[in-house]
């Protein structure tokens, strides 16, 4: 029997030990035994949680103690980036595998996930691991090849949040969303969890989603912080209109009341009955407290009011002091979760993941969301502490993507790859090995256009140096980027004397991964 046919049988706990004590068969032909015992995975991903909030990526802005610890006692991928940087087709990226073509969740706003289709956890399960997810789901149809699920729907509310039970009920509870998944999440490992078999545990956190109500206990954090000004704030976007299209400003397009809480008796905003809607659904006490603390910045807010330069700035400052305070209280609590799998001895046989389903603009070329393929937002923060066994510490400097964590996660529990995951598996590196043949250049493609911040369809390849982008669908234009002498991707290269040899190289790099990876929607390249 081939181990493929064993889990596709459904193992035991006790053959699947059996299994991790086996040669690997995987992607990766160097795989060796990693344990003697079935390891298990806690996998932590924030939504819109962005590098340079993360102090063990960038100590600019703030502090996260409790995301560096991960880092410090294991190691921080420095070249991390998502296949399509937005929520649910991240979210289908790291459960498949596979590029959002292939898993079929290309956009939020007009896919449906097939659950039915073979994911990581559902191959865990099926291998005798208990698999669990807590949180934000987003992918449209409910969880499949889990024991255990509840999520929060669409984006999910920070305040006395509803989530949607196994038994198909939405159920709205008391709290701040940051805790309750942690609660929900450590109540499942402490006392729903079948301590025999090894485990599975997503946590998907809802924060650092728009439009960042932090926890009253947090409000008054950050407030005598000045953050610097990105050096790209006052960006023009010369030679690039797909960046001067797209509805991202902090100055036009951040909204006073839903995004920075500033409401005014004579103020109107298309926003203004979500705000209320999210700000509702706190209790008078929780309201309370959060107007007490805006309210004197309204104050001022109104009595100046700024403009220009000035309001730009003091957006920005606004927007990343609140930004800050959400990730404060998402930070304790991941510490809440590494202290408790600490407390139970557990860390010896896990590997924890902490993740985002992509990075985020800070001010960076004036904007905040995502969406594009240019640096910060197709980052992702990725940390791992690593089970006994597993020797690569620090900094892990090739380039992944978050297909490759599905592949991970089956090396890791002893089971093959299926040929059909288009990520490889992040074990060797894992292993401190640094495989020669490591690709050398990563593919994205976002695809929801017309939408919400009008940023427009687009493909592209990095690589350690260089990017290539193709905007496409109602414009027609090409980017090239050199990363080593712009890396804020200010100078469009493409097309300009010099660059025809690295233009052609990367041109040859796209076809050839938009071929491997099959892409309906590629890029017509002449016959030669
Ligand atoms: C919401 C937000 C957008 C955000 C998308 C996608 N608007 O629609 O600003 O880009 O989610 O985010 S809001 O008015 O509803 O806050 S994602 O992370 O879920 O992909
Ligand atoms: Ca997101």
């Amino acid at each position: 029997m081939t181990k493929e046919t064993m889990f596709a049988a459904g193992m035991t706990a006790a053959a699947l030990a059996a299994v991790s004590a086996l040669p690997s068969c995987s992607a990766s032909k160097s795989a060796e035994k990693v344990s003697d015992k079935p390891l298990n995975i806690v996998y932590i991903m924030t939504d819109d949680h962005t590098a340079q909030m993360m102090s063990a990526y960038d100590t600019r802005n703030i502090n996260t103690p409790n995301l560096d610890r991960i880092a410090a006692d294991g190691v921080k991928f420095t070249n991390s980036f998502v296949a399509n940087s937005l929520s649910g087709p991240s979210r289908a990226c790291m459960l498949t595998g596979k590029h959002s073509h292939t898993n079929g969740f290309v956009s939020n706003e007009t896919s449906v996930f097939d659950a039915s289709q073979p994911t990581w956890p559902r191959y865990l399960r099926d291998a005798g691991y208990e698999t669990a997810i807590v949180g934000k789901w987003h992918l449209e149809t409910m969880p499949q090849g889990f024991d255990y699920w509840e999520i929060v729907p669409g984006q999910g509310d920070y305040w006395n949040p509803r989530f949607i039970k196994q038994s198909g009920d939405t159920v709205a509870e008391k709290g701040y969303i940051t805790h309750m998944i942690t609660d929900k999440s450590l109540h499942w490992l402490d006392s729903v969890h079948d301590p025999s078999k090894p485990f599975a545990l997503i946590i998907h956190h809802k924060a650092i989603h728009r439009n960042w109500l932090p926890d009253t206990a947090d409000l008054a954090l950050y407030e005598d912080v000045t953050f610097p000004i990105p050096e790209t704030f006052y960006d023009k976007y010369e030679g690039r209109p797909a960046a001067e299209a797209a509805e991202m400003r902090i100055l036009d397009h951040m909204d006073l009341i839903y995004d920075l809480k500033m409401d005014h008796p004579d103020s109107t905003s298309h926003l203004k009955s979500t705000y209320y809607a999210f700000v509702n659904r706190m209790d008078s006490a929780e309201r309370a407290k959060f107007e007490a603390f805006y309210q004197p910045i309204r104050d001022d807010f109104f009595a100046r009011n700024p403009k220009g330069r000035e309001l730009a700035e003091w957006k920005y400052q606004r927007y990343m002091r609140d930004y800050a305070k959400v990730v404060k209280s998402l930070d304790d609590n991941v510490g809440r979760v590494l202290d408790y799998l600490k407390e139970h001895d557990l860390l010896d046989n896990t590997l924890v993941v902490y993740a985002s389903d992509q990075g985020f603009y800070m001010g960076e070329h004036g904007w905040f969301d995502k969406r594009f393929m240019y640096e910060e937002s197709l980052n992702t923060p990725l940390v791992m502490m690593l089970p006994e066994g597993l020797k690569a510490r620090g900094d892990i400097n090739e380039m992944v993507q978050n297909i490759d964590y599905a592949p991970t996660f089956l090396e890791l529990a002893g089971l093959e790859v299926p040929a059909d995951i288009q990520g490889v598996s992040l074990m060797p590196l894992l292993r401190g090995e640094h495989p020669a043949d490591w690709r050398d250049a990563i593919y994205y493609h976002y695809h929801e256009y017309p939408a919400e911040h009008a940023v427009k369809r687009h493909y592209g390849v990095r690589t350690s140096r260089y990017k290539l982008m193709h905007f496409y669908n109602d414009i027609d234009h090409w980017e090239l980027y050199d990363l080593q002498s712009d890396p804020n991707e200010l100078n469009n290269l493409y097309g300009k004397p010099g660059y025809e040899d690295i233009t052609k190289e990367m041109l040859s790099k796209l076809k050839a991964l938009q071929e491997q990876y099959d892409d309906p929607i590629r890029h017509q390249f002449p016959i030669e």
